[in-house]
């Protein structure tokens, strides 16, 4: 039993046991498990959480032919010497044998160390303000007045197709920036000269109170929004009007603007009576996305829970992955633990849960590949799940034999991307390129192959021939935060690149304190970008064609991260094994400290 084991942050209890917090509780707890997996006659763990003291994971029962029990042990996480004895003393049954750690006695009972924490209220209002202060600041350098309203109308709900059948609402980015809204059919405005935040909530029919419950009052909205008026979306016109004290038409700063990531244009708001309002498109948008690249404390806390209960139901997936299951089994496994233990109702984007040459897919999991392999021994898993809790977001990914066993040819491959994954984070500082970066992940994971022997000639060579992209076309990391790729990537004087891999990337900034962006380095065997390279008059001396045949049905493997920028480095937020040891050590039924601090190079 391994000290680090132990989850390091909870000092081990002293004094009389039975003062523990929670001790009762586990006691009876252990006594139940353990009387249960008697009469069910089943090899068993379970894992018991003991009020404020850490995660056990508690006795072993295996049976014979003849399904007699042959074994128990309280194992694993001895807190105190004395609490193991209590529990051996409560257990049905009881064998001097020494205990064993069989593959199976792997806990099927999850358990969490996490709860979901509380948004605070200011949350919005210091967005609000934000953005505010950032408009005012770009009126005032471009000589205009600082009067008018930001207007932006929050998400519609929608139906399925011609159907009642509502889909679950979730709030559009912008609008659930600033106002932190949940409902739908809002309307919400900052007055620039006053900076006075108004609602217009929409005015519910009577018969919503019948279906969908109690219909709630202004001052309901106002006090949970934190905003200085609420009124309804009827209203609009009026007390726009009535607030603006310049002559003419008051003046509606709109949203409008490209996603660099979907080419999609944000919708401005609309609105009957519209025509009594002079209205500007332009400036609102890049000020906007501006603002959200930059993450408050509030933010970070949320980013930072959606990292935790993330993180902790990956490790619960890797630790009940067997082979002969089906990819989607890992899917539920990883939401039923965060909805269960985080209260996250949505993910961040539909899971990845791609197993052996799937993995090679970058974006599985959709709907006509819907993570529905049922996946085999050697098989290599890569898993892409991030939960949302609270409009914001997580995106980690961790990839892993579903074997729980790492052949030389996986950890060749899991370790260049590693490397990669571990020399970014350590580079990452303010003033740093992100393109740079993409190079540097790129180089060493070709550095890696050649060593390996997959590749052959020179790196730098291979860089110039932008052979990195073969094995790694997408960009390595995007900004996370209320959108998984959050908007703010490539604004006003920025360009995409046109070479392969770089004109993936997702943003060309540079660095700066309190972004937060993924590093997600990547080695993908994929045929359609390999047959070519490799017969291409150029680059094919590059590659060691014998060599890279074994690798035809390998997949790919994806090592991701949320990572956030600080003043003196980063810091990251996604704390899940990646050392090829912690993860066979965790996949055979070692313990993880879901908590454990996170690797930081500030
Ligand atoms: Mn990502």
């Amino acid at each position: 039993m391994k000290k680090k084991n132990m989850g390091g942050r909870r000092r081990p209890p002293t004094g009389d046991d039975q003062r523990w917090p929670g001790y009762a509780t586990g006691i009876r707890v252990c006594k139940r498990l353990v009387s249960h997996a008697t009469t069910h006659r089943r090899t068993n763990t379970v894992s018991v959480f003991l009020g404020d003291l850490s995660l056990i994971n508690v006795c072993l029962l295996t049976y014979d032919k003849d399904e007699r029990p042959i074994e128990l042990s309280v194992v694993l996480l001895k807190l105190a010497a004395k609490m193991d004895n209590v529990m051996y003393k409560n257990a049905v049954c009881k064998s001097e044998r020494t205990p064993v750690e069989t593959k199976e006695a792997i806990s099927m009972a999850s358990s969490s160390s996490l709860s979901p924490p509380k948004v605070p209220k200011e949350l919005y209002f210091i967005n609000r303000e934000k953005v505010l202060n950032s408009l005012r600041q770009h009126l005032t350098e471009t000589s205009r007045p600082l009067h008018g309203f930001v207007l932006l109308q929050g998400g519609e709900e929608q139906t399925r197709y011609c159907t009642d059948h509502l889909e679950l609402f979730r709030q559009e980015s912008y609008f659930a920036y600033l106002f932190g809204v949940r409902e739908p059919g809002f309307y919400g405005t900052i007055d620039i000269a006053t900076g006075k935040s108004i609602l217009f909530a929409p005015r519910l029919p009577p018969d919503y109170a019948v279906w969908l419950g109690k219909i709630k009052p202004l001052s309901y909205f106002q006090e949970k929004y934190m905003v200085n008026m609420v009124y309804y979306t009827d209203e609009i016109v009026g007390v726009l009007q009535g607030h603006y004290k310049e002559p003419g038409k008051p003046l509606l700063f709109l949203l409008h603007g490209l996603n660099t990531d979907s080419n999609n244009f944000s919708k401005p708001a609309q609105f009957e009576g519209m025509e009594k309002f002079e209205t500007e498109l332009n400036t609102l948008h890049p000020i906007l996305s501006e603002c959200r690249v930059f993450k408050s404390d509030h933010e970070l806390a949320l980013i930072q829970f959606a990292n935790d209960i993330s993180s902790e139901a990956h490790v619960e997936v890797m630790k009940k992955t067997r082979v002969g299951m089906k990819e989607y089994q890992m899917e539920s496994m990883f939401l039923h633990h965060t909805y269960m233990y985080g209260g996250c109702r949505h993910c961040s984007y539909t899971c990845i849960c791609a197993t052996g040459e799937n993995s090679a897919v970058l974006h599985y999991g959709h709907v006509a590949a819907p993570n529905d392999r049922t996946f085999e021994d050697g098989d290599m898993a890569l898993l892409d799940m991030g939960a949302e809790y609270q409009f914001y977001g997580s995106d980690i990914t961790c990839s892993f034999p579903v074997n729980g066993k790492f052949t030389s040819d996986q950890s060749l491959i899991y370790n260049a991307v590693l490397k990669a994954h571990n020399a970014v984070i350590n580079a990452m500082k303010p003033g740093v390129c992100w393109v740079d970066m993409h190079k540097l992940a790129e180089k060493i994971i070709l550095e890696s192959l050649k060593k390996g022997g997959v590749m052959v000639g020179n790196v730098d060579e291979m860089m110039a021939a932008r052979l990195g992209a073969v094995f790694m076309p997408h960009g390595l990391g995007h900004f996370l935060g209320i959108d998984t790729h959050d908007p703010g990537g490539y604004p006003k004087g920025t360009e995409r690149s046109k070479e392969p891999g770089l004109k993936s990337l997702r943003t060309v900034r540079e660095l700066q304190e309190r972004m937060v962006i993924t590093v997600e380095p990547g080695c993908y065997f994929i045929d359609a970008l390999l047959v070519p390279a490799m017969e291409n008059e150029s680059t094919s001396k590059f590659f060691n064609h014998e060599v890279i045949g074994r690798f035809k049905d390998f997949g790919g493997v994806r090592i991701e991260s949320d990572v956030l920028v600080t003043a003196n480095g980063s810091k990251n937020m996604t704390s899940v094994p990646r050392e090829i040891s912690d993860i066979e050590a965790i996949m055979a039924g070692a313990p993880w400290p879901s908590n454990k601090t996170a690797p930081s190079n500030s």
